[in-house]
């Protein structure tokens, strides 16, 4: 089964957590460990990807040591065309929708669609949008980030990734944000998109990810506090516990 069918059909059950891996963060045996970890903890998908640093190299083999551990899919989550591995079993296939630049648009995906056609990943099209504060990704990505107050302007965004034919969309507030998205903007973009919503960025604790889900968030993502925690059973365990209930 393909990847975002296996995501579509387990979304009807029941929300769903995905864990974030940096490759530039940690070593691939590392890498790997914390996916088998994870997917132990019950996260749904890993998501391998990270805004500086990341290689071919890496990108294979955090990838390479992660399929010899999990079974659930990894899925790249790419910042440019430069680091696009053929062990993976899907791509975000993203536009960065409030991007001031064509680059990040669609320009890094023009280069990339051919070598992910050769590779025969499965290309999973999303609609990204950086909400402030955006943190790296928003920088180098060259977003407008989409001010926390402009719930109007999310759901514009939102609404023209479902017009656009895109299967997913994905409301960021930036790798270590020091707060989540609102629940008030996840539930405005949630009432008016038919298509799944991914939110991450700045989810640390049970708390936050238990709100974006009652907000109507169908996928949780989180990344820093599996780098940073030294008890996963007692943070992701937790984070993951409280998307599931
Ligand atoms: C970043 O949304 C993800 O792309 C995860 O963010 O690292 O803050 O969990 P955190």
């Amino acid at each position: 089964m393909k990847v975002l069918e296996h995501i579509l059909r387990k979304l009807d059950e029941e929300k769903l957590h995905m864990t974030l891996v940096d490759p530039d963060k940690q070593d691939a045996e590392k890498a790997g460990e914390l996916a088998g970890k994870a997917e132990e903890l019950g996260t749904d998908a890993i998501m391998v990807g990270g805004s500086t640093g990341i290689t071919q190299k890496k990108m294979d083999d955090t990838i390479l040591a992660m399929k010899e551990r999990v079974k659930i899919p990894v899925i790249i989550f790419p910042t440019s065309a430069s680091a696009i591995s053929a062990y993976a079993d899907a791509i975000y296939f993203m536009s960065l929708l409030n991007s001031k630049s064509p680059v990040f648009l669609v320009r890094q995906q023009m280069i990339a669609a051919p070598y992910i056609k050769k590779m025969g990943i499965e290309p999973i099209p999303m609609g990204y949008i950086v909400i402030e504060p955006g943190m790296k990704v928003g920088e180098i990505g060259m977003a407008e980030p989409v001010p926390r107050d402009k719930i109007d302007m999310a759901v514009g965004y939102s609404l023209a990734a479902e017009f656009f034919g895109m299967k997913l969309v994905y409301l960021e507030a930036g790798s270590g944000a020091p707060e989540p998205v609102s629940g008030t903007m996840i539930s405005a973009v949630k009432s008016e998109i038919s298509i799944p919503l991914i939110v991450g960025g700045g989810i640390r604790n049970a708390d936050a990810a238990e709100n974006a889900i009652r907000a109507g968030a169908d996928i949780v993502v989180t990344g820093t506090i599996v780098e940073e925690s030294e008890d996963l059973e007692k943070s992701l365990g937790k984070i993951i516990e409280a998307v599931k209930s």
